[in-house]
């Protein structure tokens, strides 16, 4: 019998790469299987195509392409510019955006490029014009030292963390919280739902120059259009990180005001969360910025990694087909039913439940910390990651919060009928567990975590994961 392209191209890589180092070949093969075996929740994760993963297997790997299309540093990148222009014109055309960026390596790196290119575009030092019009050698040392303290003194105001914001935001442990003087907007503690009038009145008072929306643990919906107003009515830059929501944007499920392509000044994104492409990054932006925009590399990035922007054209070019929408409906219906499932069981969930594809159980209400909690889980057979909650009294290593999403089990074929299962044995395994003398330690009979991970696995059975792959 004949194999399947598939099957083909992945036993064909593995045992070229077996020949060389075959400990690498081995650790691959056994990646699929745990990945077939886990009940992937982690929120941020998704199983990216066949077609994009082996886009990224190939000679683009050897090639430096700093610059941009048509304007590069290296000679011979005609392919690179296809692949670059495709990604590009992909990811405009799926999003409505007037310009994309598709060279940045990871979501910290859009963000990096965005602030850049915020900074470059409002910043007036003549210091930093004269570096603009490429007299930087003109530039005294008086002139670096004014470019310094301005560049270095902006201010940002984003969602906290214990709110569901991001590290890049303007946190401490990330360079942007050391380069700009932050400030948060949180969520209202009865509701947990952003309030747009506090927005407002931190806006006024702190007078940021860039107002960041987007998060990675916030389970509803945010109102691009009223964000928009905030940011006009004080004259900031008003940025969107819509790394965990993207897919849902290419999908349509969040339009209107809800889109936040149209009421940004600029947009960042990954490009392997919910929107289901290889691991990388990408800038969406108008005229205004574009030519900022695409001086990150190397401005602000390493060389281009050309084999991951031709999965990106990949992933995209499948973004855009007829069935992407109805796969972004069911991401946020099995949030939905997962969340319905574990409410009904007395769950606790912050905001009480879900508009995307995320959902953030609050397990204090199980008497655990997000840490004992994750252990027990991934004792179960059940992937997820601990998350602070707001105002979250165990800090953002030990937690109280348990963050679950749905991108990857759909990809996988999975239901609401199958949520609510899962929503079962997540309830299961947290109602038994106990707290064991320390944050970090618990108690969780080991037969009952075996016998949930059966029936975790017995629950992805039916749904295989890259069905057409076998590795024989
Ligand atoms: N690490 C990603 C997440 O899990 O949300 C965000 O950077």
């Amino acid at each position: 019998m004949s194999l399947n392209a598939e099957s083909t191209a992945f036993r064909s890589a593995l045992e070229v790469i077996r020949a060389v180092e075959p400990r690498v070949a081995d650790a691959i093969e056994a990646e699929l299987a745990d990945q077939r075996e886990s009940l992937k929740l982690i929120a941020s994760e998704n199983y990216a195509s066949p077609a994009t993963l082996l886009a990224m297997g190939n000679w683009f790997s050897d090639k430096y392409a700093e610059g941009t299309v048509g304007r590069r540093f290296y000679a011979g990148c005609q392919n690179v510019d296809t692949v670059e222009a495709l990604a590009a014109e992909h990811a405009r055309e799926l999003f409505g955006a007037a310009h994309a960026y598709v060279q940045p390596h990871s979501g910290i790196d859009a963000n990096l490029v965005a602030f850049w290119a915020i900074l470059a575009d409002r910043i007036e030092s003549p210091a930093l014009k004269k570096a603009q019009v490429r007299q930087v050698n003109d530039l005294t040392e008086a002139d670096w030292f004014a470019l310094r303290r301005e560049l270095g003194n902006q201010r940002m105001l984003g969602m906290s963390l214990d709110a569901g914001g991001h590290l890049t935001h303007g946190f401490r442990p990330n360079i942007s919280g050391k380069m700009f003087d932050q400030r948060s907007y949180g969520t209202d503690p009865a509701t947990g739902l952003i309030d747009y009038d506090k927005v407002a009145e931190a806006a006024r008072e702190f007078q940021p120059l860039i107002l960041v929306a987007g998060y990675s643990a916030y389970p509803r919906k945010v109102n691009f259009r009223i964000m928009r107003e905030i940011a006009d009515s004080v004259g900031a830059t008003f940025m969107v990180d819509m790394a965990h929501f993207a897919g849902l944007v290419a999908g349509k499920v969040f339009t209107g005001d809800f889109d936040p392509v149209p009421h940004a000044h600029i947009v960042t994104t990954t490009t392997h969360k919910s929107l289901r492409g290889p691991r990388g990054g990408m800038v969406l932006c108008g005229p205004e910025l574009a030519d900022q925009v695409d001086r990150g590399c190397p401005m602000v990035l390493g060389g281009p990694l050309p084999h991951v922007m031709a999965a990106k054209a990949v992933a995209l070019a499948e973004a855009r087909r007829p069935d992407f929408p109805d796969y972004a409906q069911r991401i946020v219906g099995n949030a939905q039913a997962l969340a319905e499932g574990l409410l009904r069981r007395g769950a606790k969930l912050v905001t009480g439940g879900t508009d995307n594809h995320l959902v953030l159980i609050d397990v204090s209400g199980y008497g655990l910390t997000g840490r004992q909690a994750e252990q027990a889980l991934l004792d179960s057979g059940i992937v997820t990651n601990r998350n602070a909650v707001p105002q979250d009294p165990n800090g953002a290593w030990y937690t109280s919060g348990i963050r679950i999403g749905t991108p990857a089990l759909t990809t996988r074929g999975l239901g609401t009928a199958e949520m609510d299962a899962t929503a079962e044995l997540i309830h299961t395994v947290l109602s038994q567990t106990n707290p064991g003398g320390s944050k970090a330690k618990y108690v969780l009979d080991p037969a009952l975590a075996d016998k949930v991970s059966k029936q975790a696995s017995e629950l992805l059975t039916k749904f295989p994961l890259y069905p057409a792959v076998d590795l024989g």
